[in-house]
Order: C-alpha cells, then sequence, then structure tokens
C-alpha cells in the first residue's frame, strides 16, 4: 500500500521553481484551470504511473510491448547494424530490452528529465548488454539535444514508445517532432508509439479503472502540492474525472471539487465552486491518417506501422 499522506512540506527553497510557477498559474486562470501533466512523477506518482501500466483496463502498456516484441526484428532489418538507439523519456526504460536485443545498437542513449531514474536503469541495461554503449543524457527532451560526441558519427535510430506524444497539443507534438528531427539529424530513424482513437467507453475505463489506481495518481498531485509548496488543499473535497472530448479527439483527467473550496498554496488563496474542475491530463488518440499527417507536419516520413488485431495501438517507423 502506497502512502498519500501529506509529509511535512518541504522548506520553501526546496521546491522545484518550475513547479510552484506552473501551479500558481494552473489555478490563478479560473475560466481554465490547468496544470501540466509532467508534475504527476513525483516518487508516489511514479509508483503509482507503474501499478496503472499493470491494471486490466489499462491496455497501451500490454499491447505496446507485445507489438515490440514481435516487430523489433522488423525494425532492425530496416535500421541496419550500428545505430545509436536514443530513447526520449526513457524512465524505467522497461520495454527497451526487446529492441535492444532485435537491433543489436552500437550505442544507447536514453534520455530523461529525471536523474536519479535515469542513471539506475541505464546502469541496469548496461549490465545487460555488454556490447552496447549506454551513455544517459539528463535533459528535457521537449528542446533539441546535444547528443554525447561519442554518438555523433552513428547513425541515430530515435525511439519515443508509451503514447507519450498523446500529452501535448498538436502544436506542441509537432515542435517536439522537428526538435528530435533536428537532434537525430537526416537520415535518422524514428519509433513511435500512438495510442489509436477507439470506443470511448474502452478509453475512458482506461483512465478511471475500477481499483481506482488512476483516481490516486491524478489526486497525487494535490498531495504533491500540499507537501511541496504548502499547499492547505483539502484533497478529500476532490474527485477524479476521465472525460472522452470527442472534439479533440483526448481523454481529458480532471480533478473536480466537490463542494466549493477555499485554499491556500504558498500565501496565496483560491477559491473554487462545487462542479469546478482543475484540467491536469491530456491523452491525444490517433486514427491512421492521423498519425501519418503528425509525423509528416514534424519533418518524418513514415515508412512502416505495426498494429494489434483489433487496432488498438500502434508502432510506427519514420524516417528523416
Ligand atoms: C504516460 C502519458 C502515456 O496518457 O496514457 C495513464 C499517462 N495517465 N493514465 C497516458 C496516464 C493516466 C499516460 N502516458
Amino acid at each position: 500500500m502506497l502512502l498519500e499522506q501529506d509529509a511535512p512540506p518541504l522548506p520553501a527553497e526546496e521546491a522545484d521553481p518550475a513547479f510552484r510557477a506552473d501551479v500558481l498559474k494552473g489555478f490563478a486562470d479560473t475560466r481554465r484551470r490547468a496544470i501540466p501533466a509532467r508534475w504527476f512523477y513525483d516518487k508516489t506518482g511514479s509508483e503509482l504511473f507503474e501499478e496503472i501500466t499493470q491494471l486490466p483496463e489499462y491496455y497501451p502498456t500490454r499491447v505496446e510491448t507485445a507489438l515490440l516484441a514481435r516487430h523489433s526484428s522488423e525494425v532492425a532489418e530496416i535500421a541496419g547494424p550500428g545505430r545509436a538507439v536514443v530513447e526520449f523519456g526513457s524512465g524505467s526504460s522497461i520495454k527497451t530490452p526487446h529492441l535492444l536485443r532485435a537491433v543489436n545498437p552500437a550505442a544507447y542513449v536514453p534520455i530523461d528529465i529525471s536523474g536519479d531514474f535515469l542513471r539506475e536503469s541505464a546502469a541496469a541495461l548496461a549490465a545487460d548488454f555488454p556490447g552496447v554503449k549506454v551513455e544517459p543524457v539528463e535533459a528535457d527532451f521537449m528542446h533539441p539535444i546535444d547528443l554525447p560526441m561519442s554518438v555523433g558519427e552513428l547513425p541515430k535510430l530515435g525511439f519515443f514508445p508509451g503514447s507519450t506524444i498523446g500529452n501535448m497539443i498538436a502544436r506542441t507534438s509537432v515542435d517536439l517532432l522537428r526538435a528530435m528531427r533536428e537532434s537525430l539529424g537526416v537520415g535518422s530513424l524514428l519509433l513511435i508509439g500512438m495510442d489509436r482513437v477507439k470506443d470511448p467507453a474502452i478509453l475512458v475505463r482506461a483512465y478511471d479503472d475500477a481499483a481506482g489506481v488512476t483516481a490516486r495518481f491524478n489526486l497525487n498531485l494535490l498531495h504533491r502540492i500540499n507537501r511541496e509548496l504548502g499547499g492547505t488543499i483539502p484533497v478529500e473535497a476532490f474527485r477524479h474525472r476521465a472525460i472522452w472530448n470527442d472534439l479533440y479527439a483526448r481523454v481529458e483527467m480532471h480533478l473536480e471539487a466537490t463542494c466549493d473550496v477555499t485554499f491556500g498554496i504558498e500565501g496565496a488563496s483560491f477559491s473554487m465552486r462545487r462542479g469546478e474542475t482543475i484540467h491536469t491530463e491530456n491523452s491525444h488518440k490517433y486514427g491512421q491518417r492521423d498519425a501519418r499527417l503528425l509525423l509528416r507536419a514534424g519533418g518524418w516520413t513514415p515508412l512502416r506501422e505495426w498494429t494489434d488485431a483489433d487496432n488498438m495501438f500502434a508502432l510506427i517507423l519514420a524516417g528523416a
């Protein structure tokens, strides 16, 4: 059982200034309160996300891992030997061994914003793949990245699994794809996972599971604000909501006030009426043609794609 009670707040100087800025700005816009999804992933949030990936309703991780196990050898045939595999937002790198085993790259460059996680999983992979030079880079992959000198000459295979691109609105996704093209260079490949548009009932269940794990994941953001920013948010006055927004083809997660509430965050006071929400995440879904168009808009040419029998999830290989 994970503990999410509010531990004593961190002294203000230890709080991440970017977190503070996003939260204060997010609560101040009373027309549309929103906090970027990246702030879900403190230690508890990362553990809860791992739990989400095991849920019966949350199909993306299972389906994508099966697709990788099944089709990595075809990726390897196209990529050829001696590439540098560059993984964006590697996190725990759980899906990577399938790809590395098949592609047998010269180097593996995991990029992640969270250094601790990054070094741990990089060390584990280095031990399992002694022939592969592992060069972790601690960086925010939303910006173009200078890759380590040692992989400069190698042709690249970018790897962006997990439908992470789904968290971004279209304009940001295109910016990211273009930044990746710049980081990896002409002649590189990109293997990307995207979640498909499907029956909204299946989608909503994947983000509102019966065991309530996703609800805890969402509500943990409020605990985190209380912990790290000295907030006084009454977390029990909020409930998790997952809705399908058909116009934008995305699942949205919100935190809804179940009664009128007033609370403080770092000296500022905020009020919400019952029924008002904080928008905490978008998870965009892509049809086959949507996915191809998005890639081309970002400067990538779709080369091959693989999907499961039920067309739940797609792995797409594109070239720059
Ligand atoms: C990690 C962004 C791919 O959108 O499916 C899972 C995050 N949020 N359940 C997703 C998430 C709630 C996940 N991504």
